[in-house]
């Protein structure tokens, strides 16, 4: 049985991961509006993803007998300058969601939880991968500046991301 300060804890987190799966769907749509369709898949994939990450949670509170409660998400932001502020704003957001997962592992810790202990160690890894990828393609896109072919090129390099990629 989940304790009162676990449950809590992870019901918020199912709103961050719903709130992050928003976010990127509308980084989608900025770069639909800008036809750079490849940066746009990229998202939609990540927005995928986020709405799994939030599955994940949603499915094991209810397998150690948890209440899921679904909460408010806040409307994300619509506009940005270029796919260099999206990508710097998309670290800074998954750094943000390292520290929610630490917390978490912090929490469960506290209360001797060890099957949110173990269940929190996926989201731990996947974080680094996650930031990782992230600040590659800021390294990419520093190397690229002004360059509209090289970013041409990252645009069909994204295009062919596919899900779980
Ligand atoms: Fe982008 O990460 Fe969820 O957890």
């Amino acid at each position: 049985m989940i304790s009162e300060k676990v449950l809590k804890a992870f019901n918020d987190q199912i709103n961050e991961e719903l709130y992050s799966s928003y976010l990127y769907l509308s980084m989608s749509a900025y770069f639909e509006s800008k036809n750079m369709r490849g940066f746009a898949n990229w998202f939609r994939i990540q927005s995928v993803e986020e709405n799994m990450h939030a599955m994940k949670f949603f499915d094991f509170v209810n397998q150690v007998g948890g209440k899921v409660t679904l909460k408010q998400i806040n409307a994300p932001k619509i506009n940005w300058k270029s796919a260099m502020e999206v990508f710097k704003e998309t670290l800074a957001h998954e750094k943000h969601i390292t520290a929610q997962i630490h917390k978490l592992v912090g929490i469960a810790n506290q209360e001797k939880d060890y099957a949110s202990q173990s269940f929190l160690q996926w989201f731990v890894n996947e974080q680094v991968e996650e930031e990782a990828n992230v600040q590659d393609l800021i390294y990419k896109l520093e190397m690229i500046g002004d360059n509209k072919g090289g970013l041409y090129m990252l645009d069909r390099e994204l295009g062919a991301r596919a899900t779980g990629q």
